[in-house]
């Protein structure tokens, strides 16, 4: 073929000619002659050249890798051959003890060398919400969204340091959510952030391959699949924007990673943050007790003679893994009905110095694989094109023998509760013993959240009876929402509240740093708010609040089907309404009591 009649541009012609040498004939074959769809020809070439300066290997090196890795998957090759997996270093923070708080303490002190980086990247097909996730509500009492919550945990982390500064904000984003994630926090005035703590780092896809051979698959002539790289692109983004390296610099010590629609995640930073830095652990998971079968990973230490690491065994692979070793039965639940292993939810603690170090080794290309569905057990057509995946929980592959790697374990409601699924997909999780990870069942769990810092405060709380809406559980209160500028640790919330009552479907919403509560009385369905801004100092004393409060009001099955009902709502089944509820807003600085 005459790389000269496909283009005129010399470094196109040199990528070109790569390719044809590399077997990517078909990508060339059938070209229309000169003259006919220039347009098109120009766009596929343009695609080419991206993707080579976006890969950090090249798009000749993705090409050689995937044919590597495609080969070992047909020889069967077991990336944990040898391995036996052991329980990790862990520490259990499942109890609100004197360790928690002493843990949340240093945690809260650390808040002025951390950062947050949040991955943003995915599409969320499993839920069929057709925008970003970030702007789904996380709760529809006041329709605070993820992006505007995480927002407010970072500010609240600013207003607890001695020296306060903002703490920078990472997002990745992708080709399908950036603008959106752009328009968002531009239409909310970037939700009281400032622009220069927000760093928006966008991953590319990278293209599909279509057989054993490695041959890049196309759509259609002039146009190629591309796929999704996966979460792990974070740690090549970090690396080749310079960000991670310049973090250090500013004086970060540690790396939070959390994911796009898991509003309790706040909770246990401030403790697992301690943890890191007590326990001096590189590399710190969230874990929580594991449900057999279900789509998280579990947490391992894998031992192979004197070699060990401390690592993620994605959800797919653990139940082999187990059978080849430690539990011939697979993953089967434990007399309390758990996984053997912690599952991994993915929210990381990674401390910078070391990370800086392994990203300018490995320029950030962490742990890629390949796992493509093969049509029959010969293993030599694929059911669809497949890619290279990296997941941003394989760091700890780079890890030696110096650095430490441990899981922080949480009461799983209090730390994860992700809203991944469609109502449909989320009843029959339901039905069949597996977290249904669902809008409702996110806003009921974030709710909960809130009862148990009340709980651990000592008011006395009575929860309303579960209810099945759309088949999905949901606990409909009481609705507590502690808002991150009232309270980042349980220490704060029992030096703000004491005494007193809420019960059934009562809501109680606290926004504002200096609020406090003694004896206050809230018998659902009444409903108490209170917003106060900073210097405005609030008490309550003493009050019993009776009112209509918020009502649950189902969605009928027309709304339920109607476009004209927001996406949002139909993605729970049900609305929230206001019949009533008390609501306090102090707008200057002063001293209130009510
Ligand atoms: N994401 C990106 O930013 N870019 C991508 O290319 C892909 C995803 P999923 P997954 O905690 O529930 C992970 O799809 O990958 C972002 C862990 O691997 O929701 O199936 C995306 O926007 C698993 O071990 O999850 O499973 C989202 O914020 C377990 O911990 C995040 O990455 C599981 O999460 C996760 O993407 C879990």
């Amino acid at each position: 073929m005459d790389v000269e009649k496909l283009t005129a541009d010399p470094a196109e012609q040199r990528l070109i000619a790569e390719l044809l040498q590399a077997g990517q004939e078909h990508l060339f074959a059938d070209w229309d002659p000169p003259g006919t769809n220039e347009e098109a020809k120009a766009a596929f070439r343009e695609s080419l050249m991206h993707i080579n300066r976006a890969y950090p290997d090249g798009l000749l090196g993705y090409i050689a890798k995937a044919r590597k890795f495609l080969s070992e998957v047909r020889e069967g090759e077991n990336p944990f051959e040898g391995f036996e997996p052991h329980q990790p270093d862990k520490v259990d923070l499942t109890r609100f003890d004197a360790d928690y708080d002493r843990y949340e303490a240093l945690g809260k002190s650390h808040f002025e060398k951390t950062a947050v980086v949040l991955v943003a990247g995915g599409l969320g097909e499993r839920l069929g919400y057709s925008g970003i996730k970030l702007d789904i509500p996380v709760e529809v009492t006041e329709t605070v969204s993820y992006l505007a919550h995480y927002a407010a945990c970072l500010k609240a982390m600013e207003t607890r340091m001695n020296t306060p500064h903002p703490v920078p904000f990472i997002i990745m984003t992708s080709a399908d959510t950036h603008a959106k994630t752009v328009a968002s926090l531009e239409a909310n005035s970037r939700f009281g952030l400032k622009e220069e703590q927000i760093h928006i780092l966008k991953q590319e896809p990278v293209p599909a391959i279509a057989d054993n051979d490695g041959h890049l698959a196309l759509k259609e002539k002039y146009k190629l699949i591309l796929k999704p790289h996966g979460h792990g692109d974070i740690h090549m983004l970090l690396h080749s924007s310079g960000l991670a390296a310049e973090l250090e610099k500013q004086g970060i010590e540690h790396l939070v990673f959390i994911q796009d629609t898991n509003g309790q995640v706040f909770n246990a930073i401030p403790a697992a943050l301690g943890v890191s830095v007590e326990k001096g652990f590189d590399f710190n998971s969230l874990g929580v007790n594991r449900i057999p079968g279900e789509a998280v990973g579990g947490l391992a230490r894998l031992v192979k003679g004197d070699r060990e690491m401390t690592l993620n065994v994605e959800y797919h692979q653990l139940d082999p893994l187990l059978r080849a070793t430690v539990s011939p039965e697979g993953d089967v639940p434990d007399e309390q009905g758990f996984s053997m292993f912690p599952g991994n939810i993915n929210v990381l603690l990674i401390r910078l110095a070391p990370y800086v170090k392994i990203l300018e080794r490995t320029r950030g290309v962490i742990a890629e694989f390949i796992n493509p569905k093969y049509t029959d057990e010969t293993k030599t057509t694929f059911k669809k094109p497949t890619r290279l995946e990296t997941l941003m929980q394989d760091l700890p592959k780079f890890f030696g023998p110096d650095e430490k790697v441990g899981v922080s374990i949480f009461d799983r409601k209090w730390c994860f509760s992700a809203n991944k699924n469609n109502v449909a997909d989320a009843a029959a999780k339901h039905a069949a013993g597996s977290p249904p990870e669902s809008g409702a069942t996110a806003e009921s769990d974030f709710y909960l959240a809130g009862r148990m810092k009340l709980a651990a405060a000592g008011m006395e709380v009575t929860p309303a009876e579960e209810q099945l809406i759309l088949g999905i559980p949901f606990t409909p209160g009481p609705r507590v929402l502690l808002r991150p500028s009232f309270a980042t640790t349980l220490d704060e919330v029992r030096s703000k509240i004491s005494g007193g009552s809420i019960s059934g479907e009562a809501t109680l919403i606290l926004d504002g740093k200096d609020i406090f509560l003694e004896n206050v009385e809230l018998p659902g369905p009444s409903a108490l708010v209170i917003k106060a801004c900073d210097g405005a100092r609030v008490t309550v004393k003493n009050l019993k609040v009776e009112n209509d409060g918020f009502e649950l009001v189902k969605l009928t099955d027309e709304e339920q089907n109607s476009t004209a009902t927001p996406e949002y709502l139909r993605i729970r089944g049900y609305r929230i309404e206001n019949r009533g509820a008390a609501v306090y807003e102090f707008n200057e600085p002063g001293e209130y009591t009510l």
